[in-house]
């Protein structure tokens, strides 16, 4: 990184999709300013100027430059920052399944956990019951490897870490024991 870079992410503390970035921008030991943005009722000037088309955050902002959608913006500071901390394998395949992965986080993972926020009773619970059959799955891919980026921290690992402990233990418990907590 050189010395002219500044870098600027618009977020919000509890987001799990600007946690991605910051993890990223972590792993790359990268400085930036962080700028809380009060996302649901007063969306600032900056934040609607950087991302017209979404109105969302997180932005990452590099010279004046805005990259939205969190996986995008990881993506941007993997190739920006490429020596230090690869996210993303060069070889084709494994990249690719690096993608599918993600994919099934972003499909599964989140929209369920978003299903089981929004909604109440059967549909909560079967919501639920999918989150943790799609952990399941996740944890099989993982097998033996300390990450899902397989010898080191990698791309699916910064998108699934937000949001995969959602779930507590009481209720995976219920879930699993036929809604009986002990
Ligand atoms: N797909 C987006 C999702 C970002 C997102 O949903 N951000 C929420 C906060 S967690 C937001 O800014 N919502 C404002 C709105 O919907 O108007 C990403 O990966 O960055």
């Amino acid at each position: 990184m050189s010395m002219a870079d500044e870098v600027v992410l618009l977020n919000y503390w509890a987001s799990p999709y600007g946690m991605r970035v910051r993890i990223a921008l972590a792993e790359k030991g990268i400085q930036y300013e962080s700028r809380e943005e009060d996302y649901l009722s007063n969306k600032s000037s900056l934040l609607l100027q950087m991302n017209p088309v979404h109105k969302k955050i997180p932005v990452l902002i590099h010279n004046g430059k805005p990259v939205s959608e969190s996986l995008i913006a990881v993506q941007y500071i993997d190739q920006v920052w490429k020596d230090k901390a690869p996210l993303l394998p060069s070889d084709p395949y494994l990249r690719g399944q690096a993608m599918f992965w993600t994919d099934f986080v972003n499909k599964k993972v989140y929209e369920n956990r978003k299903r089981a926020w929004r909604t109440k009773g059967e549909e909560q619970e079967a919501a639920k019951r999918e989150f943790l059959e799609c952990t399941r799955l996740l944890e099989e891919e993982l097998g033996d490897k300390p990450y899902l980026g397989r010898e080191n921290l990698g791309f699916v690992d910064v998108a699934l870490i937000p949001t995969y402990n959602w779930l507590s233990r009481r209720e995976i418990w219920k879930l699993q024991c036929g809604g009986k907590a002990p």
